[in-house]
């Protein structure tokens, strides 16, 4: 009988022929959740090159809680990869079998600003700490717990990494455990939020497939981790991700959290108002004010330029403000002129370059962004992609190079700055107002900081 002689296929063979790759994933900000272009997260992404690289369909679960997230990947017929943050540790390694790493973590101890600062393990002892329930945190803590059986911990399956960081920051536990990518993510989201101290050694995040001996599927994701690693992809998402705490450093981090807290809600109406007006998105706009002025709109520039989104003279008199230090005028010029420039760029720049070649201009002005945009062609560059182009800009203040402009001398360095920055602050907006739960309808969200709700059941929480 030949049907007997064909072997069944191999998990890689069949998520070919199936043309779907089904990944299951925790709903966080560090993993998958949806932003203004749909889905997103650092390991959102690297699956979806993973899933494009095969040319197949990706399919994405979110699991309850991380128990939740190994029982389905057992399943005949359940996801085949997990990619959730995941750290090797020992008692998963007997349910699970892990790729390559691609993520170095430590996991680190969170406690609230002005409270003593814990500095070792002991000083766990009488706190009231909470960890998500089956993490390596977990882990750690029962066996600190063996050597030291005072300490007590809450395991909760009911929450996500941001919803401990949130208690802590409001003060509803005294402690809780979290990997360093997470903090450096999410510092920014709370002021009080502060790391103590590193509790024990750095760990690697993996991906994980169900146990076997089938070595298809793992040796295809190995592979392509070792290339991502290879040739800067995985870097790019590291820092997109988690580089906010290094392009903002920790103070800067929880200042962001502070003034979103206590600033950002005095001007949100303005900015979503003038930016409905004019047709750009207000979390781009906020985000230039933030760089602007911190979101002060009494401030004024060596230079002269004022207000909350630092206009010249000469903008503000083109726009219509008469006051430049009244913030909802400011924020109408802002919006105006954001709009106006980015109407008049070449039709050559498509999104998102287009948006980010506007934010160029709104800061050293449309005829020095051009005069780079001409060096970039001279240079055999691209001048309609930004990556391009912002290598061009800092020459505009070497004489060699400005002399041979139509405009001249600019500090051209300071819009790279001025875009890398705000595309930050955007980006960080963006997880603050993704879209919420109110009643049964998902709404465009207010500015808070979203856990995910697991009080209610998975089909009626939002798909973040
Ligand atoms: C911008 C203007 C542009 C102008 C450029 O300067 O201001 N943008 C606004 O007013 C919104 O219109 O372009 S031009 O009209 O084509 O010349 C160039 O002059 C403002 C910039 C200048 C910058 N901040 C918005 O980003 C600023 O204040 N720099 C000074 C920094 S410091 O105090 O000297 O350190």
């Amino acid at each position: 009988m030949l049907s007997a002689c064909v072997d069944k296929p191999s998990t890689l063979e069949r998520i070919k022929e199936d043309g779907v790759l089904r990944v299951i994933t925790r709903n966080s900000p560090a993993t998958y959740f949806q932003d203004r272009n749909g889905e997103t997260g650092f390991e959102y992404e690297l699956v979806k090159r993973f899933a494009d690289d095969l040319g197949v369909k990706l399919e994405i679960e979110t699991a309850d809680n991380l128990d939740d997230l190994f029982g389905q990947l057992g399943k005949p017929n359940g996801p085949v990869l997990a990619a959730a943050g995941l750290v090797r540790s020992e008692p998963r390694q007997q349910q699970v079998r892990f790729s390559h790493p691609y993520l170095e973590v430590t996991p680190q101890v969170i406690y609230r600003n002005g409270q003593s600062r814990p500095t070792n393990a002991a000083d766990l002892v009488g706190k009231k700490i909470m960890v998500l329930k089956g993490s390596t945190h977990a882990e750690q803590l029962a066996a600190l717990k063996k050597q030291n059986p005072a300490i007590d911990y809450e395991e909760s399956d009911a929450v996500e990494v941001v919803d401990l960081l949130r208690m802590v920051d409001e003060g509803q536990i005294d402690l809780t455990l979290v990997d360093s990518n997470e903090v450096a993510m999410n510092q920014v989201y709370f002021p009080n939020v502060r790391v103590a101290f590193d509790l024990g050694n750095a760990s690697n995040q993996s991906w994980a497939v169900a146990a076997g001996t089938d070595n298809s599927l793992l040796n295809e994701i190995n592979s392509y981790l070792d290339k991502v690693e290879k040739n800067g992809t995985l870097q790019r998402l590291k820092d997109r991700y988690y580089g906010h705490v290094d392009v903002l450093g920790y103070v800067g981090a929880y200042t962001f959290a502070q003034h979103l807290q206590q600033r950002l809600p005095k001007y949100e109406k303005h900015f979503r108002a003038y930016a409905k007006e004019e047709k750009v998105d207000w979390r781009l706009l906020a985000a230039i004010g933030y760089q602007e002025s911190l979101w002060q709109p009494a401030v004024t520039s060596k230079t002269g330029v004022r207000g909350l989104m630092m206009l010249t003279q000469n903008t503000a008199q083109a726009m219509g403000v008469s006051n430049r230090l009244d913030a909802k005028q400011s924020i109408m010029g802002g919006a105006k002129y954001l709009a106006r420039i980015k109407d008049e760029l070449d039709d050559k720049i498509a999104e998102p370059d287009r948006t980010w070649f506007a934010l160029a201009a709104y800061n050293v002005g449309t005829g020095h962004l051009d005069d780079a945009r001409i060096l970039a062609k001279k240079e055999g560059l691209n001048p309609n992609k930004w990556l391009d182009v912002k290598k061009m800009l800092p020459r505009l203040s070497q004489k060699q190079w400005y002399s041979k402009t139509r405009y001249g001398y600019a500090r051209g360095g300071e819009p790279v700055h001025f875009v890398a920055n705000i595309r930050r602050y955007y980006d960080i907006l963006t997880w603050v107002t993704q879209p919420q739960l109110e009643g049964n309808q998902v709404v465009e969200g207010d500015l808070h900081v979203p856990g995910v709700d697991k009080s209610k059941p998975p089909e009626d929480n939002p798909k973040l």
